[in-house]
């Protein structure tokens, strides 16, 4: 009913409060995903007062409706890789400040794993920090089967770790629910970005007839946390619906992480007007000890646009290691040491992990 309402006007929700008093949410989406993601994001009625697209493909800005849009084209005709990218941007830097100046708040959304995303997402992070927004940074991570993007998209969340305030982590495969065997990889992409959308503007909703929404600074309380906060989704039809989806999403993210670590939590309930009191009450009781996490802060919302199918986004916090950072080999042989001027004492210990040359 509300499809197509975007809020342009001035916040109406208590978000952060930048020192000249702009409370404004600002939503960038980067690279080819991160672009087609926040497209589909701004048609939704959201608590967002911009979207910003800056990409290196004039035609990820397809479906995308207004907002500022900053296109980093190559001059050179070439594979672009994340560090051209970021070659690309040195040149840019102030017209990536502009997308988000002003914004107290701002998501950046990129899938990881490509050149653009992966190169310039902790650099869009790194200039709304530093023009003094709180930043989220919003991770798609590759299907299981994309072996050759888990490497740039394992060093990329870290960068875009260290640039953000918080993270937000969605894994591709969590995202399809069924998809035909004779899917095309577009086809694949379009049907995890629905799935993805219906969850994030669950989490993003505004208070409407339709929804009880989370609201922002519940929603920060949750990803403003050290290490990794991880969107897991799930849907279920069935009898035990609320009981089912909710054991989905659990499962989705202890696939990815350890679920016991959780120490925040937001649960949101996506489905037609039938959910009950009993349905939310039942997700938050049974959350915890779901994921065994002995504490586990739960904070709900519900919102009645979507179908019969129940849709349970579980936003959960506290995770310090997750299964990317096996995306990253030498972080891997490294172990937690670094590199740094005294290479030798670091490396002490693990060169013989290291795989041979022959
Ligand atoms: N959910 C989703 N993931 C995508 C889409 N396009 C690409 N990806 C994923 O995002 C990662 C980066 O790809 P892409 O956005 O095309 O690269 P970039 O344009 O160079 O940043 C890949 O590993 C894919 O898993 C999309 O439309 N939706
Ligand atoms: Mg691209």
């Amino acid at each position: 009913m509300f499809r197509g309402l975007v809020n342009r006007g001035r916040s109406e929700h208590a978000g952060p409060a930048r020192v000249d008093g702009s409370s404004d949410v600002v939503v960038v989406g980067v690279g080819s995903a991160g672009s087609r993601i926040v497209s589909l994001l701004s048609m939704e009625p959201v608590l967002v007062d911009r979207f910003a697209y800056v990409t290196c493909d004039r035609d990820d800005l397809s479906g995308a409706r207004e907002g500022s849009k900053l296109i980093l084209e190559s001059r050179v005709d070439q594979k672009l890789t994340p560090a051209l990218v970021r070659g690309l941007a040195l040149g840019s830097m102030e017209r990536i400040s502009d997308v988000v100046r002003g914004a107290a708040t701002v998501f950046v959304v990129a899938g990881l794993g490509g050149a653009t995303g992966s190169g310039l997402s902790p650099l869009v992070a790194a200039a709304a920090r530093d023009a003094g927004a709180t930043t989220v940074g919003v991770a798609v991570m590759p299907f299981e089967f994309e072996n050759k993007m888990k490497f740039y998209a394992g060093t990329s969340l870290k960068r875009l770790r260290e640039a953000s305030k918080g993270v937000i982590v969605i894994d591709n495969d969590t995202l399809l629910r069924s998809a035909p065997e004779d899917s095309t990889l577009t086809d694949l992409y379009a049907s995890a970005n629905r799935e993805a959308v219906n969850s994030l503007s669950s989490l993003l909703s505004r208070s409407s007839q339709t929804s009880v929404p989370v609201g922002l600074n519940k929603l920060l309380g949750t990803v403003l946390q050290s290490g990794y906060s991880i969107l897991g989704v799930s849907s279920s039809g069935s009898v035990d619906k609320a009981e089912e989806a909710l054991a989905g999403a659990v499962l989705s993210i202890s696939k990815l992480a350890e679920a016991k670590d959780a120490s925040r939590a937001v649960v949101m309930l996506r489905g037609d007007i039938s959910i009950s009191a009993g349905d939310v009450g039942l997700a938050v009781k049974r959350l915890g000890p779901m994921m065994s996490a002995e504490s586990v802060d739960v904070e709900y919302g519900v919102n009645y646009s979507g179908t019969s199918q129940l849709q349970v986004s579980l936003l959960a916090s506290g995770f310090t290691s997750t299964k990317y950072d096996e995306y990253d080999p030498l972080e891997r042989i490294l172990a937690g040491r670094s590199i740094d001027d005294e290479m030798e004492v670091a490396l002490h210990g693990c060169l013989d992990r290291l795989p041979s040359c022959d």
